[in-house]
């Protein structure tokens, strides 16, 4: 394409999406989130972009991806897919938040330059595939999203309302067509195919029962499990809650990220004790379990249960199928629960990397094991495995005693329920189920593995979120000067107590952690540093109260 055609670039945003806020945006944890009233030209201008990361891979496919996940309604974000459905790599996120803020008048300019310094040819094809959460602000969104890439001449392919693994998913099928079909229905044949193959391998027995409650949060998530319900046929029983309908608005009250951070069971779902109940987010990514005791008391299954869970799994898998040279590792971040840390490097025996937020980092750290599970404790996670894994898994099962040929099988299913692009709350949940029904276990065998110990997140608004710095996996503070000398000294009173503070990547707040011996002293603790940040960071509005 020559230089001279990038005047429609400029025609396309002044006359349909020009930028109207001089507010600063940075591609954040999860790309750019802010309200949704202040990313028209954004998303306008990451359809640009994609196309530009598009031709820069010979034509693979890029994906974009419309969504606030967890955020409540009135926010909205989009994000890059990379070709094998990975986030976007790194070091684009800087020329995306450039690309984003410049003013209309200097977005033909710096559209040229970002061609020159990725040395993109414009001359070869370029496709993008886009899909939108079911926030009301979406669609309006993905038209901007569809106008960027036909300003470049790029082929937009839209998916309407799908969850956001299911985009990542379709974009790694179409640029590698041996993980599967990219579509919808694709995603369901292999996904929930995987799972019924391992039903009529793995018969119901034990403690362990078929019926299961979900938290939809309102969102896309719980929608797609009720068409995922018609196809069940007794393998698994859905009750479905929090689908969007009567008035419920999305991620209010409910799903995954408010279960995990208020330690709260979600409004509108029916509560009965023992039942299992898993809790999805918003576009689907996030996945969390609980259940109610006699005494209404909630307990939590959380990110680094499933963690556990699936690696202890594979773990015994892998020793079944006699691959004793595959090393499983598995990735957490500074918000895993230390009692999981230490169960998973004592009991189970296995590495622990510890990396900072963003399940970017997790899946990069992941990909260094032969087999790497990584959660966050939201919720957030997967597995991967090598090439070399999936080999010789494969090898067992074709050659292997009979025994351990069972077992490679078993895992060949497992592996391909798995999403590997990305934390899937769908998928996961059907390797979940899968596990506890091999297992024959029920909710609370499960959460007698370990005992968490008790915790608390809080958010702090400050006038700079970015005032905030942090080092050593975000479990230290380096600045503003101070702090970190403060919070080491708070957390010096309390038994087995631990914090740390770092900037949000998808909300303008610091987000506080704190653990210790009991809920009072994590509640106190969390508190006492929230008061800190306020203080040290320029809080603004009310003084976190004790
Ligand atoms: C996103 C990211 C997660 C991260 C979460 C919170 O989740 O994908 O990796 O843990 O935001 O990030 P932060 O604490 O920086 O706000 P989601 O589900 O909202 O996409």
């Amino acid at each position: 394409m020559p230089p001279s055609s990038l005047r429609v670039v400029y025609a396309f945003a002044r006359e349909m999406h020009p930028k109207t806020s001089e507010v600063f945006i940075q591609y954040g944890t999860a790309g750019f989130r802010t309200k949704a009233n202040l990313l028209e030209h954004v998303v306008y201008r990451m359809g640009l972009l994609a196309v530009i990361r598009s031709r820069v891979k010979n034509g693979r496919t890029i994906g974009i991806m419309i969504t606030a996940s967890h955020n409540l309604e009135p926010d909205n974000g989009v994000k890059l897919i990379d070709p094998d459905g990975e986030m976007l790599e790194q070091s684009w996120e800087e020329i995306a938040t450039r690309l984003a803020n410049v003013s209309d008048n200097d977005l033909e300019s710096t559209t040229e330059q970002v061609i020159k310094q990725v040395n993109a040819d414009m001359s070869l094809k370029a496709s993008v595939f886009i899909g939108m959460d079911t926030r009301y602000t979406s669609p309006r969104l993905a038209a901007a999203a569809v106008h960027g890439v036909i300003a470049l001449k790029g082929t937009p392919k839209e998916f309407g309302i799908v969850t956001t693994p299911m985009l990542h998913y379709c974009v790694k099928c179409r640029n590698d067509n041996t993980y599967g079909t990219p579509t919808e229905e694709g995603y369901y044949e292999k996904i929930v195919g995987a799972f019924k193959n391992l039903r009529q391998k793995l018969p119901v027995f034990g403690e362990y029962n078929t019926t299961l409650y979900i938290d939809g949060a309102n969102g896309v998530g719980g929608k797609k499990m009720n068409i995922i319900k018609k196809s069940l046929d007794g393998e698994l029983d859905l009750n479905l809650y929090n689908l969007g309908g009567n008035g419920g608005k999305l991620n209010l009250n409910c799903g995954a990220d408010f279960v995990k951070v208020s330690q709260k069971p979600p409004v509108g779902v029916e509560h009965v004790p023992f039942q299992r109940v898993a809790s999805l987010d918003g576009d689907g990514d996030r996945l969390v379990y609980y259940y109610l005791d006699n005494d209404n008391k909630m307990n939590l299954l959380d990110g680094d249960r499933i963690a556990t869970l699936l690696a202890s799994y594979v773990t015994e898998l892998l020793k079944a199928c006699d691959a004793p040279a595959l090393k499983l590792g598995l990735v957490q971040t500074a918000y895993a629960n230390g009692a999981s840390t230490r169960y998973i490097t004592e009991d189970l025996k296995i590495p622990v990397t510890c990396v900072k937020t963003g399940v970017k980092h997790l899946h990069h750290a992941a990909l260094s094991y032969d087999i790497g599970v990584y959660f966050e404790a939201n919720g957030h996670g997967t597995v991967v495995y090598s090439n070399m894994a999936k080999n010789t898994i494969s090898k067992v099962a074709e050659e292997g005693e009979p025994e351990q040929r069972k077992a490679a099988q078993l895992l060949l299913n497992f592996i391909d329920m798995t999403n590997e692009t990305v934390g899937d709350a769908i998928s996961d949940l059907f390797l979940v189920e899968t596990v506890l029904c091999a297992r024959g276990h029920n909710v609370q065998q499960w959460m007698s593995a370990y005992t968490d110990l008790p915790c608390r997140q809080l958010k702090v608004t400050v006038q700079d979120r970015n005032a905030i710095s942090t080092a050593d996996a975000e479990r230290q503070c380096t600045s503003p000067e101070g702090l970190q000398t403060k919070i080491d000294d708070l957390v010096s009173k309390y038994k087995s107590g631990r914090s740390f503070v770092r900037p949000s990547g998808t909300e303008d707040v610091v987000r506080v952690y704190s653990e210790a011996d009991t809920q009072e002293n994590a509640d106190k603790l969390a508190a006492e540093v929230a008061q800190a940040v306020f203080d040290l960071a320029g809080g603004v509005g009310d003084r976190p109260q004790l």
